[in-house]
């Protein structure tokens, strides 16, 4: 525990004393770089030879046919479709309703300035495999794209040898679900390559072929650290999201806080990763005590134990104890956390006061693993205290919007005199001439 109640450290004082994991774990610059040498010199051999390197299987290409998307839905757990089904439907009707609306504005007669939402083109959404199978990510990836109105979505997921070289079959099953037809069983940076540059068909040893996999406009979701690199090195060619890393939870509570939810609600995320943060903002010592007590009973009975164990235990984990509500908020705002929890008197009002968070889960009834499946908010947030200037994934992350000035002879008249001050002052005459030119 760390006392923070006679500390008069603010702002990135106190954000440089707060509990956090080392930033990055490995640089895998140098890898990536060199594998998308190779990528470009040979786009499709270097996917499949990655694939059999890095996964353990042989594709003739990565193209999962339809049939296989259908037939994993067919064999979907009925309870697990349900699930998704309402995961779905709230995800869809939150994301549809924050799509941004266009906007007009006259600046005076026959002078107008108009913004409008335009979906990119085509993206492409990877889905990590391996230990962790997250269709939860595939609906917080998708939904908010077909709500922007992307018109071609393609998704990529590493194939695995247990399921006959394809992607998860549940991941398989909630892309026919959501209706994306497009489905690569390749994984990593090659995934992301093949993302931004594009890859070739082929014919496949059953006799048929496999199409061209069209480069994207944006590619999103989480991966490992070679994704991640690898998202960072194509952007600008296309559009990337936020960099999430390793989950993180705070939890803000006065003694008022039940011991259990919150210990309960701290080892939800600490489940994910030995590296996952876990940390308590309070000023009640007495909360404590009583946390620490309930999580030396909930720990070893939970599945994850170790994974957990390590990962409470871990620098990046603890508690901090404040002098008061005011003091907490402040912490909450310095640390900017992924998932920030409120379990306070007032909760609705400590919220409303915090200004730095990913997302934001007011009161003992809104749990993180809430919002993990099936809130309506996406569980795609910005860690490590990129909270501070960035957001969740939602329909903007999918869109770019295009300005439109459509002035007549009268307004154009009206600023001619404002257009000729600027050209001059910038010496770049022509541009006042092109103006004036209308009027001679
Ligand atoms: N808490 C994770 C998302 C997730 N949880 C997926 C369960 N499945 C990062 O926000
Ligand atoms: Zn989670």
């Amino acid at each position: 525990m760390q006392d923070l109640r006679d500390s008069e450290a603010t702002g990135a004082q106190l954000r440089a004393i707060m509990p956090r994991a080392a930033a990055v774990a490995q640089d895998a610059t140098a890898t990536v770089t060199a594998l998308f040498e190779r990528f470009r010199a040979a786009p499709l051999p270097t996917v499949l030879e990655a694939t059999e390197q890095f996964d353990g299987v042989r594709l003739d290409h990565p193209r999962v046919p339809e049939e296989h998307l259908d037939e994993a839905l067919a064999n979907l757990d009925p309870r697990v479709r349900q699930a998704l089904e309402t995961s779905i439907d709230r995800v869809r009707r939150f994301a549809e309703a924050t799509r941004p609306a266009d906007t007009e504005v006259t600046m005076a007669d026959g002078a107008r300035v108009a913004n409008r939402w335009l979906p990119v083109s085509r993206v492409g959404l990877y889905v990590p495999g391996g230990l962790a199978v997250y269709p939860s990510s595939l609906v917080m990836n998708v939904v908010p794209a077909q709500a922007a109105g992307v018109a071609s979505i393609a998704l990529a997921s590493p194939p695995q040898k247990a399921f006959g070289g394809r992607p998860h079959p549940t991941i398989l099953a909630a892309a026919a679900m959501l209706g994306v037809r497009e489905v690569y069983a390749m994984g990593g940076a090659q995934a992301v390559a093949a993302f931004a540059w594009g890859l070739p068909g082929a014919a496949r040893a059953d006799g048929t072929t496999a199409p061209p996999l069209p480069a994207v406009d944006v590619v999103t979701g989480p991966g490992n650290v070679f994704v991640a690199t690898a998202k960072r090195l194509v952007r600008g060619r296309v559009g990337i999201d936020s960099e999430a890393g390793t989950t993180e939870i705070a939890i803000l509570a006065d003694e008022s806080a039940d011991p259990g939810f919150v210990a309960a609600d701290l080892i939800s995320q600490a489940e994910h990763d030995p590296n996952a943060a876990s940390v308590l903002i309070t000023d009640s010592p007495t909360l404590v005590t009583a946390v620490r007590a309930a999580l030396s009973e909930l720990v070893p009975a939970t599945r994850h134990r170790d994974r957990v164990a390590t990962a409470l235990g871990g620098p990046q984990s603890g508690a901090l104890l404040v002098r008061d509500l005011d003091q907490g908020i402040a912490v909450c705002d310095a640390y900017a956390a992924e998932h920030l929890e409120i379990h306070t008197r007032d909760a609705a009002g400590t919220a409303a006061r915090v200004r730095n968070a990913g997302a934001v889960f007011i009161g003992p009834w809104s749990p993180v693993s809430l919002g993990d499946y099936c809130a309506g908010s996406n569980h795609v947030l910005p860690t490590m205290g990129t909270a501070t200037f960035s957001s969740a994934l939602n329909t903007t992350t999918f869109l770019k919007a295009v300005q439109y000035i459509d002035y007549g002879r009268d307004g154009l008249a009206a600023v001619a005199p404002v257009v000729r001050a600027l050209a001059d002052a910038e010496d770049l005459p022509a541009h006042g001439d092109a103006v004036d030119i209308r009027f001679a």
